[in-house]
């Protein structure tokens, strides 16, 4: 593809991190046989995938849950499309899960004999912007300076792993009656993280004592993710070299309304139109600040 960012790989239309994917896996995605039992967290970047990764992984894993055993949340719950996922993950016992940032139309068919189940987690888009802004400068080789204006352009037009975030979004929202979704919201699992939970597990029909639940909501919040270096992702930023020397961390701030610190007033203005125009039609909720409410 003609791309100027040269860590975009296109391919029908949806940018993939070119250093992250095996182009004859992503080839081959339609056919990838998909087991009942799957479960798939699906996000577009920066929308909450490591947290709900957490959440899942100590809902299936007794030995996570009171920590006898020791594996990283990424080897329990791989990215589906990476190649840092251990390749022998994908033959590996059921239940598997996985998380990924694909669209709606680039995942194996077999999702849509709707007995696999999708764990779908959006989140604001002005945050999820902020995030990436942050992580794409923090990761070397993004081509991203210090310019929120830079990145706001390159955002809004989906000149970024994840492509246009609207059309993740509304492609996932338009579809979802051909899947077995369930759709989150970042900023409602921030409000109240113990009902999340139990939403979740009552999708995946999984049965939890109240001890479970105490022990899944104590390890999934930020400040106890954040110092675990099993749920924090950290190693990997060591472990590829990626980061630039700067400090910066996955686990950044884990706040909703974070833009307000980031955007100027005729920015903010610029992306409420886009917003609106792409949006107004979809009966999608939105919380943009928790303190408006
Ligand atoms: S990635 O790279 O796409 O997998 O990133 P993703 O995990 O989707 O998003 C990263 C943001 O999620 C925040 N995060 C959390 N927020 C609240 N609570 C918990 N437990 C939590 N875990 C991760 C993380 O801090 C990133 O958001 P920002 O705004 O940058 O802090």
């Amino acid at each position: 593809m003609d791309n100027k960012y040269t860590h975009l790989l296109n391919f029908k239309g949806y940018n993939f991190d070119s250093s992250l994917v095996d182009a004859d896996f992503i080839e081959n995605l339609d056919d990838f046989e998909i087991r009942d039992d799957d479960v798939f967290i699906i996000t577009y970047p920066k929308s909450g995938t490591i947290w709900t990764q957490q959440i899942l992984s100590l809902i299936y894993f007794e030995g996570h849950r009171n920590r006898t055993e020791d594996l990283a949340t990424l080897d329990r719950v791989p990215f589906f499309e990476y190649k840092i996922r251990k390749t022998d993950f994908l033959n590996r016992p059921s239940p598997r899960l996985f998380c990924s940032h694909l669209p709606y139309y680039l995942v194996p068919k077999g999702l849509k004999s709707k007995k696999a189940k999708i764990i779908y987690v959006y989140r604001n888009p002005k945050d999820v912007m902020t995030s990436f802004f942050h992580f794409s400068y923090m990761m070397a080789g993004r081509e991203t300076g210090n310019n929120m204006e830079h990145f706001m352009k390159r955002f809004l037009d989906g000149n970024v792993v994840g492509s246009r975030w609207f059309d993740h979004v509304r492609g996932w929202y338009e579809h979802r009656h051909d899947f077995s979704i369930l759709f989150m919201m970042y900023e409602e699992m921030k409000k109240d993280l113990r009902s999340s939970v139990l939403k979740i597990s009552r999708f995946l029909e999984k049965e939890l004592s109240e001890e479970d639940v105490e022990a899944i909501v104590k390890q999934s919040t930020f400040q106890n993710m954040k110092s675990d270096p099993k749920a924090n992702y950290d190693g990997i930023l060591k472990f590829n070299d990626w980061k630039r020397p700067a400090e910066g961390h996955f686990l950044r701030k884990g706040t909703v309304g974070d833009w307000k610190h980031h955007l100027t007033v005729e920015q903010n203005e610029r992306f409420d139109k886009i917003f609106q125009r792409n949006m107004k039609d979809l009966p999608l909720k939105f919380i943009w600040d928790l303190n408006e409410e």
